[in-house]
């Protein structure tokens, strides 16, 4: 199928018309994006049907994504790129006398998640649909997504995001394929007759479950799978039960808005009706799908793999086997079979307080027939394992203990394979976090790295770096990513090394210009661009990377002639709203810009900005532009990272703690196409197990140091007389629990050693050259392949060569 410019212009103008019945010319941007939209998917509506149709009458096994989140960004570049069409639209819109990139611009980004595990999920989804692998996301379609971050007096405040407050023109509402979920009310079990015990409920509260397909379009392969989001509604036969406001908020509540908060485990109540919504919805729909097919139960697993991305849907476990025995009639053993043959489950992070457990109390209330399985299934771990474990390995693997539900517990224990997200991340789950679990099921137990895709964060983000490879060594690549590799050749090529100079620093001079715009901030574009973009935790230490500006900044104080490599540091971070500590760290940094950035000793040697309300639209214009990125985490703590992925594709230096997927990025470039600096995961849990580290020890020790922290506390910045104490106690009083201090002496060093190489343009771009065609192998397409072949064992439509 393919598509003139005239066409377009006629089937668009068509659409246009039918929509409005005015003149295009006349309408405003959302008005033609809204047309542009719906072009899109009246273009794609028959390969999205027949799609289905051929996954259902091949009964092709077909994998379910289960997800709290989803971070798709803008769809229309997107979703035109894989049709196909991207340049034929450009082109016509531009012949129309349009501007394309302001239709582009106006599309809302859909905030459905919080960071890098919901990125992740919508990576995968482009992925799974470029592969041709028959699979379908499933989530909640939130009211409001992450709150819009503004900064008041350097202070974070939060906006709600109405991200639906000009439709959705993707989304399509499917009331026939709505299901119920029952919350609360009572429950007993019943003999039916038949010698079965069937449960009998009273009191419920039902909820009707509407979802809201999208169509996940495949890189130039036809294939449009389906996102699916859940959106919680009162059933038409119970309105009569809804009689004041108060009652019928409690269920448009349940889909109202998205937890903000990706770091502290809260046992709230609404959060876990949030997770038996989506989940239960999701396996109703699959169970009823699979009963289309008339198949025996004994093919479930063969034509079902649900995927459950980190805990948050883990009461998938009980959920299918609830169905599978009270509304299917079948036995204990054959439910659990296949339930934990369809189940996998990926682990994403091991910050202790993030990890999931509910009161019994409230899940017996809430969920009182999903409580007695959970019951069942730890009572017969229970009587399994101890004859084979011992009582003490035993019993600290049970799903049900101190009054809790810890749900990796159920998740591990429900399902055939556990994940974790990069080749660290999973050693450590292995050797620590999970260790009495891989003791128990070794075999269960892989890595799957991260990965993301290069069709958003290459071909779309950075056209001219995509022209520049597709000139060099043609267009396999696309297809085949591990074909990044031949770039390599041009290594030396002082041509190419040039092009990409001039690429980057046309990248660096669209981002000034946003900085001009938006916060009346001049930048050089000439100067290093340095990144740190990810939210705002103490483990990922965004604070090393302040107190080293600080370190500078004292420099140019002491000797304002001072020759320096001019940087400008870029920070886009959002905390959650109830981390204090997080938010004070914001306050400070932005302080700092605002005492940096406006004082006439400093010049251009220096400009901090950090960006309002970071999220995908504004990483994709950062990432581009960025000769550093800042990787900085402390070693052990980030499960694997996907900006560092997202940096070095778009030709970014890693600057870089050995944490992560950080470690594979210096496998693959090598340790002298990378910075790396600071303690390893082992001399982290030495120090750990030693207990002698001494923060005040390490200060008294470093005169350097020791000024940057005073500045901290003696007024030299003003307006953070309360964070600048919180901050420094948190060094000093409470010993530095992230190390910061520890690592700052060989973090510096590492940013002297990043600037003197940029004096060397030549020697610079290589490395970033040698980045850009390293980076193949973190392609989103051969996680998924891995996913594919290793965990659900499903087959795409064409599969590539590997890497
Ligand atoms: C965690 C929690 C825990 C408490 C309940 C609410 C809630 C909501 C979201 C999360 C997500 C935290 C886990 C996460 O985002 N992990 C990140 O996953 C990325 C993709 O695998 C990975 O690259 C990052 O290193 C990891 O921090």
């Amino acid at each position: 199928m393919t598509l003139t410019t005239t066409e377009f212009k006629t089937e668009f103008t068509k659409v246009f018309e039918a929509l409005y019945a005015s003149n295009i010319k006349d309408a405003s941007s959302v008005q033609q994006y809204n047309a542009l939209g719906n072009f899109i998917k009246v273009y794609s509506s028959e390969n999205w049907n027949q799609t289905n149709q051929l996954y259902l009458d091949n009964q092709v096994k077909q994998v379910y994504y289960f997800s709290m989140e989803f971070l798709p960004g803008r769809m229309l570049k997107s979703n035109l790129l894989n049709l196909g069409i991207l340049d034929t639209v450009r082109t016509g819109i531009k012949e129309m006398g349009l501007d394309f990139e302001e239709i582009v611009g106006s599309e809302v980004d859909p905030a459905l998640g919080n960071g890098g595990l919901g990125r992740l999920a919508s990576c995968f989804m482009d992925s799974i649909a470029s592969l041709g692998i028959p699979g379908n996301g499933n989530g909640i379609r939130y009211r409001y997504g992450l709150f819009q971050q503004k900064f008041v007096d350097g202070y974070q405040v939060e906006l709600p995001e109405n991200w639906l407050r000009n439709g959705n023109v993707w989304e399509v509402r499917k009331e026939n394929k709505a299901v119920t979920v029952r919350f609360g009310g009572e429950v007993y079990l019943k003999e039916d007759g038949k010698n079965k015990l069937r449960p009998i409920y009273s009191n419920t509260q039902n909820i009707l479950a509407v979802p809201y397909d999208t169509g996940m379009i495949g890189y130039e392969n036809d294939v449009v799978n389906n996102l699916r989001l859940w959106s919680a509604e009162i059933p038409v036969e119970e309105e009569i039960n809804y009689k004041t406001v108060a009652d019928r908020e409690v269920v448009n509540q349940i889909t109202e808005v998205l937890y903000p908060d990706d770091s502290n485990y809260e046992g709230q109540l609404l959060r876990l009706r949030q997770e038996y919504f989506f989940t239960s919805a999701g396996i109703q729909s699959i169970v009823r799908f699979f009963k289309k097919q008339q198949l025996p139960w004994s093919e479930f697993s063969n034509k079902i793999a649900i995927h459950v991305n980190d805990t948050h849907p883990a009461l998938c476990v009980p959920e299918l086997m609830r169905i599978l025995l009270d509304e299917e009639g079948l036995g204990w053993e054959q439910a659990w079979n296949i339930t934990k043959r369809s189940i996998s489950y990926t682990n994403h992070t091991i910050m202790q307080e993030a990890m999931e457990k509910w009161p019994v109390q409230m899940v017996q209330e809430l969920l009182p027939r999903i409580y007695q399985i959970i019951e069942a299934i730890n009572q017969r771990h229970i009587d399994k394992k101890v004859p084979l474990y011992g009582e003490e390995l035993t019993y600290r693997t049970t799903i049900i203990s101190d009054g809790y539900i810890k749900m990796a517990n159920l998740a591990i224990i429900g399902s055939h394979s556990v994940n974790g997200v990069a080749q660290l991340h999973t050693d450590i789950l292995k050797e620590e976090t999970l260790r009495d679990f891989y003791e128990m099921y070794p075999s269960k137990f892989n890595n799957k790295t991260n990965g993301i895709t290069q069709r958003r964060w290459l071909h779309l983000a950075n056209e001219k770096l995509t022209h520049l490879i597709d000139e060099k060594i043609g267009k396999e690549w696309k297809t085949n990513p591990a074909e990044l590799r031949q770039f390599k050749a041009y290594s030396k090529d002082k041509d190419t090394l040039s092009c990409l100079a001039d690429i980057k620093l046309e990248n660096k001079q669209r981002f000034a210009a946003y900085a001009k715009e938006k916060y009346a901030i001049e930048l050089d574009p000439t100067a290093l661009f340095d990144v740190q973009i990810k939210r705002l935790h103490a483990y990922k230490r965004q604070l090393l990377n302040a107190l080293h500006i600080l370190d500078r900044y004292l420099k140019i104080k002491d000797d304002p002639s001072l020759e320096l490599q001019p940087r400008v540091f870029i920070f886009g971070a959002k905390a959650a709203p109830s981390y204090i500590y997080a938010k004070q760290i914001i306050k400070f940094i932005n302080a700092l810009a605002h005492l940096i950035n406006n004082d006439p000793d400093v010049g251009d040697k220096m400009k901090i900005v950090f960006v309002e309300n970071y999220g995908v639209s504004l990483a994709e214009l950062i990432i581009p532009a960025a000769d550093i990125s800042e990787q900085i985490s402390l070693a052990g703590k980030e499960a694997s990272g996907t900006s560092n992925m997202k940096l070095m594709l778009n030709g970014a230096l890693t600057l870089a703690t050995l944490d992560g997927a950080n470690i594979e990025i210096k496998d693959l470039v090598g340790e002298e196409n990378i910075f790396l600096f600071g303690l390893t995961n082992e001399e982290v849990n030495q120090l750990n197990r030693e207990g002698t580290y001494s923060a005040k020890r390490v200060l008294d020790e470093n005169e350097r140091l020791n000024r940057v922290l005073e500045c901290l506390i003696n007024g030299m910045i003003p307006d953070i007389e309360e964070e600048g104490r919180v901050i420094y106690d948190s060094l000093i009083r409470y010993n530095d629990e992230y190390y910061v201090l520890k690592d700052f002496e060989s973090f510096v060093a590492a940013q002297e050693r990043a600037d003197k190489l940029y004096q060397d343009k030549e020697a610079w771009n290589q490395k970033a050259l040698i980045n850009i065609a390293s980076s193949g192998p973190f392609s989103a397409d051969f996680t998924i392949m891995r996913y594919a072949d290793e965990i659900w064992n499903v087959k795409g439509k064409a599969i590539k060569n590997r890497s």
